[in-house]
């Protein structure tokens, strides 16, 4: 499909729901062989299997409220979500959250609370978590506002709900920008597309808080950037091994431990592999690398699975992984609605 088409919207949202449902299975492994991932793959395409096997996480199920969250508000209403994140966490604590965030997901839940980003503000000692949570649930945000600078200022204010530090909402700003990019159509042009990336991280990485919390925790100046230039070195070498992957990016629970990674795994898998099947097209291949990774394999091929899926569209979404996975249909549905809302605002309505 052209850019922002339909397609893009259902391929990013569903596919991202297969990300974190299929690659909940390796979450946390040290190392997976290649073999493991593909038998894994394949018995998806087992039709004795029932519907919905493969259960969603904590990735889908916020990604979820902040989806119902901007369609119900018509835009970002940080009460409304932050409420959304409350319930859903006490009616299914069972997703596998990361053990800091559920302290804030409790204060959330109290209905004294007033200022709905203090909870957030008050984890690891006032500095506020830099865990990946922001940027697993960043990509709805892309496909409800068209404009690039609601995309930066909305995501962020999103990811501040739960993730307070700027190496985790500068995470989540990175994510969406990447699915923004890729539903305009950007990965015909890679190269491109990561001196966009960079350019945009440039500016957001530039604030006072940013430089602050990255000399504090002893990172480059602009964390953000210096993984990218190492996201563009990589794909330029013709050869790279997984643990060069892992030890140049990370595999990691925290934002900049996986969301530059996910982008790596879009950009690697534009092509065919020699350690992956000739058979697999674009989206499967980068899905079955990230879990290939190791480590959290559920949110980066969560996220890597949103901005794959806003290229390739729902056309490259195989039906049987579709069935097998928690909560994508409704994915399916809800991607059309967002793609009406992020029209209506493209035509200033
Ligand atoms: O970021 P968060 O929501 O976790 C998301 C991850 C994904 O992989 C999900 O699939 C799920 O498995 O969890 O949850 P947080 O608790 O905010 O952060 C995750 C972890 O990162 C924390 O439990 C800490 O181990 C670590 N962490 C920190 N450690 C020290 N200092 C995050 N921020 C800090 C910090 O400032
Ligand atoms: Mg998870
Ligand atoms: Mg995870």
């Amino acid at each position: 499909g052209g850019p922002a088409s339909l397609s893009r919207f259902r391929g990013a949202l569903v596919a991202a729901v297969l990300g974190d449902c299929v690659g909940g299975e390796f979450e946390g492994a040290e190392e997976v062989p290649m073999e493991s991932v593909l038998q894994h793959l394949s018995s998806l395409d087992d039709e004795t299997k029932g519907n919905g096997v493969l259960d969603y996480s904590d990735d889908t199920a916020m990604a979820r409220c902040v989806v119902q969250s901007l369609l119900t508000r018509a835009g970002f209403d940080e009460q409304d979500m932050a409420r959304r994140f409350a319930k859903e966490y006490s009616a299914s604590p069972g997703r596998g959250y990361g053990s800091g965030v559920i302290q804030v997901l409790k204060k959330l839940s109290s209905p004294q609370l007033s200022d709905v980003y203090k909870p957030a503000r008050e984890q690891f000692n006032g500095r506020g978590s830099f865990g990946n949570g922001g940027a697993m649930r960043a990509s709805p945000f892309s496909l409800a506002f068209p404009d690039l600078s609601d995309v930066k200022k909305f995501a962020r204010l999103g990811a501040m709900l739960t993730h307070s530090c700027s190496l985790g909402y500068n995470g989540a700003i990175l994510q969406a920008l990447a699915v923004h990019l890729s539903l305009q159509g950007a990965l015909d042009l890679p190269e491109k597309f990561i001196s966009t990336l960079i350019t945009e991280m440039e500016e957001v990485e530039a604030d006072k808080e940013s430089l602050n919390d990255a000399r504090i925790l002893k990172e480059a100046d602009k964390p953000f950037c210096e993984r990218l230039h190492r996201v563009r070195d990589l794909i330029n070498r013709s050869k790279v091994s997984i643990e060069e992957v892992i030890s140049e990016l990370g595999n990691g629970i925290a934002a900049l431990h996986s969301v530059p990674t996910a982008i790596f795994c879009v950009l690697h898998c534009l092509q065919p592999r020699d350690c992956l099947p000739k058979n697999y097209d674009g989206l499967k291949r980068t899905i079955a690398y990230c879990l290939a990774l190791g480590g959290d394999t559920d949110t980066i091929a969560c996220m890597a699975g949103a901005i794959a899926g806003a290229h390739y569209g729902i056309e490259a979404v195989p039906q049987s992984w579709m069935r097998c996975c928690e909560g994508a249909e409704d994915a399916y549905v809800n991607a059309e609605w967002l793609h009406k809302l992020y029209h209506q605002s493209s035509e200033g309505g």
